[in-house]
């Protein structure tokens, strides 16, 4: 089969970044999605943009790799504060003690473009622009569910959070990834990682703040950073996911 990558940004001189999103499809339904994805551009909340970039890269089938999405569990909290506990609590989990400290390095995710990459033990930080952080990307949930697949419109946070986090925490040296939504009105945010897989926590920051940001936490040798910033940013991945799974509210709630 031949596929595509197809990634839309856009932006205007007022607010900078509007929107964004990508999917990796066959060529037949290459149109389509472009149609999908400008409309989704033109029609963001954000504002206008005054800039549309899409962008559409063939793909060979041998470079891409197929991962099962995580298993997902929901944790319901009632205030930023209990949601801040949760993360604390599956960070030691891991067996990361300097747990505190990595949630109070996380806010300064929040002026990112993308996500920090944070060494879990050391506590360095390992992107190679500060600015720019990494950008996770060239990924996409594969699906028979055409609900699901027709979403792709309009943002669906939890469905890309899920790919992404998939992607991330499948490399080996990714011991966890941490998440909160920049959308003010978006309080749901999440902690993965291979060993517990997706834990979605519905309130994790104060509603109407637009402060959020992503972290890798990276384990390993440095020589083994190289491997693992081509990988998030390169890498291509096709998430798949089951037809039968309830994926508005995620799947175990405690
Ligand atoms: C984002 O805004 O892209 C982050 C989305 C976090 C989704 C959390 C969830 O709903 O599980
Ligand atoms: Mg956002």
């Amino acid at each position: 089969m031949n596929r595509y990558s197809i990634k839309m940004r856009a932006s205007n001189k007022e607010e900078g970044h509007i929107s964004g999103a990508e999917k990796i499809i066959p060529e037949e339904e290459l149109e389509q999605y472009c149609s999908r994805l400008l409309r989704r551009a033109l029609q963001h909340s954000k504002g206008k943009p005054d800039f549309i970039n899409l962008k559409i890269e063939a793909i060979r089938e041998e470079e891409i790799l197929h991962l099962p999405a995580l298993t997902v569990t929901t944790v319901r909290t009632d205030s930023a504060a209990e949601g801040r506990e949760v993360v604390l609590d599956y960070l030691h989990k891991l067996g990361l003690p300097r747990a505190e400290e990595i949630l109070a390095i996380w806010e300064q995710s929040y002026a990112m473009r993308g996500a920090m990459l944070l060494d879990a033990d050391t506590l360095q930080r390992l992107e190679p622009d500060r600015e720019r952080g990494i950008r996770a990307t060239y990924m996409d949930m594969e699906t028979e569910d055409e609900a699901r697949k027709s979403s792709c419109g309009g943002k669906n946070h939890f469905n890309e959070a899920l790919v992404l986090a998939t992607k991330v925490v499948s490399h080996p040296n990714i011991v966890a990834e941490l998440c909160i939504s920049d959308d003010p009105d978006y309080v749901t945010g999440y902690i993965a990682a291979r060993e517990f897989g997706y834990v979605r926590i519905t309130t994790l920051k104060e509603m109407g703040s637009p402060q959020g940001g992503r972290v890798f936490l990276f384990r390993g040798e440095e020589r083994d950073l190289e491997d693992c910033i081509r990988y998030l940013q390169q890498q291509k991945v096709l998430v798949h996911v089951d037809t039968d799974t309830d994926w508005a509210s995620g799947r175990t709630v405690v």
